[in-house]
């Protein structure tokens, strides 16, 4: 990308004046009709304390639990009662700990930006903060031709500095569920995150999909796993191996990692809690995990009627956590993934990783009460055993019903009626789970989807270019945390260092670097995705690709023993030749050039993210149409 179109954007300006706002949105509601071509939206980031009750002018008094009542302390010995239902514009909740994070606009999550297809929207960002610089990314939106707009620091722009304002400009596509969040350091987990909706154009509603019953209500369901250190802190002791140490360093017990059903590393540091829209609880109590530790804090409530259609759409804006999604006595309908449509397939629930989007639609058939809605961890076991799955709750309220906390309980799957799970990051969960594990490229995109977005055939061997990719923890260094977001080489605005010294040929295995893939305009790019791990504690990798939705062809997976769901070899689909399976090729030649058996290339599901199963491969497609920096990377 030249330098010139690099437009000016930045200047510095006092544009706005702050003052807290805290309530989240959990309603879609569009921002601007759909008739205006621009959509406005005025930010501030500055810092903001959770649990920390804020006045109109900006004083803050720290909100305490005295005999099972929040109370604002708004001198030493003064305190006021909290009334929710009033108050909670006032105040961050989260999850009951006091914890310093950024604010949009005072809000956390940030504010929902809903905005129509083909909108282009203007965000005017000014950064309140003391030393830190930031930048927003638009996850989701291809930024077709605006590379510069994506949003990543020091690849696709430079840092937004603290007094400084700049105005993102961007075209609202493709529509669906999306998010954004700051591509800075370790922001993004520390507040700066939130929803980022496109509906589609009101004339093109109808003929859209005709699948889809009418809904009463439309949600936003943002889950995120949230812990009281600031995750930089979190960075930098998982960098210098200090997660054993993670339950306090003084202490004795030692925390051991936690894995999935397949023996695949989860729990890297221990879960401390997760928040729906903003809110969640710890739930120490392992023997009742429906039992929080501060049942006095609020809960996200969805309240539905019956018989009505409502549609969920979940965004894990998480660090490091996968939630399995479901809600208690209702079959959940997944109808998109990644805000691209899928013919829709239901299921008991359905495994959000982070950067993920899933949108279901319940029906709110069951009798008038209140039904618990669970993000629950996959977590399984560590050193010790078994391990009670970390969850967070929010409430599904049928209008008429009384405002208690629910007494449902999960569905109980069994071998009779088992449960069917989307989005496995593996293959299969041992046989005694009785559960059907639905891979995410066994979804089938709905027929107007693939209409809009064939799948890319190479007319010729000379137009078709192939990538193999693995992404895997290094053997020795299992706590090198991945979901931040690692130094890179620097692109703009010096694009001449761009050469790295992975292109080097003295780099044959392990190298540091950023390593950069230029893919051939206009060609059919068909990337394999590995995750053949060297490492004692491999995990599912969640990798998301930037500027494009890419088609899911197919899904690798290893070899799993049925009953202990323990991996007992690796896909041998796949030829490595270094150790950390660099120069990786297709075993079998005649699967080259596209010939894989067993591609779905007729109606595959769309999607920028996708968790690659350990010690398996998956195979995407797409044309490299849209060109500019573009970072791949593990959310
Ligand atoms: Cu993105």
């Amino acid at each position: 990308m030249p330098l010139t179109s690099f437009l000016p954007f930045l200047y510095i300006s006092v544009l706005f004046t702050y003052s807290p706002a805290f309530g989240f949105e959990h309603n879609v509601k569009p921002h601007c009709p759909p008739d205006k071509e621009v959509c406005e939206f005025d930010w501030v980031v500055d810092y903001v304390e959770t649990m920390i009750y804020y006045e109109d002018g900006g004083a803050g008094h720290p909100i305490v639990v005295r005999n099972g009542s929040l109370y604002q302390r708004s001198s030493c010995n003064t305190y006021i009662p909290i009334d929710i239902s009033k108050d909670s514009e006032k105040a961050i909740f989260a999850d009951g700990s006091y914890k310093l994070i950024y604010g949009i606009n005072g809000h956390y999550p940030g504010p929902s930006v809903v905005v129509y297809e083909g909108q282009q929207v203007v965000v005017n960002l000014k950064n309140n903060l003391l030393m830190e610089g930031l930048t927003i990314h638009w996850h989701g939106m291809v930024q077709w031709h605006t590379p510069w707009m994506d949003g990543v620091g020091t690849v696709s722009h430079c840092p937004i500095n603290p007094g400084e304002t700049f105005q993102y400009r961007f075209l609202a596509d493709p529509p669906g569920t999306h998010w954004y969040h700051s591509h800075l350091g370790t922001e993004r987990t520390d507040g700066l995150s939130g929803a980022l909706i496109v509906l589609p154009k009101p004339e093109k509603l109808e003929n859209l999909r005709d699948d889809l019953p009418e809904l009463s209500g439309d949600f936003v369901m943002v889950v995120t796993d949230w812990k009281l250190d600031a995750s930089i802190e979190t960075k930098s002791e998982a960098d210098w191996g200090l997660n054993p140490f993670s339950y306090g360093f003084n202490e004795t017990k030692c925390y051991s990692i936690t894995l999935d059903a397949t023996g695949g590393a989860v729990g890297l540091f221990p879960f401390e809690s997760a928040l729906i829209n903003g809110r969640g609880n710890h739930y120490l109590n392992k023997d009742n995990p429906e039992q929080p530790d501060i049942p006095e804090l609020p809960t996200e409530t969805f309240v539905v009627n019956r018989y009505g259609y409502y549609r969920f759409r979940v965004i894990n804006t998480g660090m490091l956590f996968a939630f399995r999604i479901s809600v208690d006595k209702h079959d959940i309908q997944i109808i998109s993934v990644d805000g691209n449509d899928v013919v829709m397939t239901s299921a008991e629930s359905v495994i959000v990783h982070g950067g993920e989007r899933v949108d279901f639609i319940i029906l709110a058939s069951e009798d008038i009460a209140n039904y618990w809605v669970r993000a629950q961890s996959i977590e399984d076991t560590n050193s010790e055993g078994p391990v009670v799955q970390d969850t967070a709750l929010a409430v599904l309220r049928y209008n008429g019903s009384r405002e208690v906390q629910p007494k449902t309980h999960r569905y109980e799957c069994r071998p009779k009626d088992p449960c069917r799970v989307v989005n496995c990051p593996f293959g299969q969960y041992p046989d005694s789970y009785s559960i059907t594990c639905v891979a995410a490229s066994e979804l089938k995109s709905t027929s107007a989807q693939i209409k809009a977005h064939p799948v890319p055939i190479a007319s010729s061997p000379l137009e078709f270019q192939e990538i193999f990719l693995n992404f895997h923890f290094s053997y020795g260094n299992t706590y090198v945390l991945v979901m931040f977001f690692l130094k890179v080489n620097k692109i703009y605005p010096k694009q001449e260092n761009t050469t790295t010294s992975c292109e080097s040929l003295n780099c044959t295995d392990h190298c540091k670097c950023t390593y950069i893939v230029k893919l051939e305009k206009d060609k059919t790019v068909q990337i394999v995705f590995l995750n053949m791990d060297d490492a004692p504690f491999g995990m599912p990798h969640p990798i998301h690709m930037h500027g494009h939705h890419f088609h899911v062809l197919k899904t690798g997976f290893p070899h799993y023993n049925s009953t202990t769901g323990e991996i007992l070899d690796r896909n041998r689909d796949i030829k490595c030749s270094t150790k950390s399976c660099n120069g990786a090729s297709w075993r079998n030649e005649e699967w080259n050039f596209g010939n894989v058996p067993g591609l779905n290339l007729e109606n595959p599901p769309q999607k920028d993210t996708i968790a690659v199963p350990r010690n398996g491969y998956v195979v995407v497609r797409l044309k490299a149409d849209n060109p500019g920096y573009l970072i791949l990377s593990i959310k």
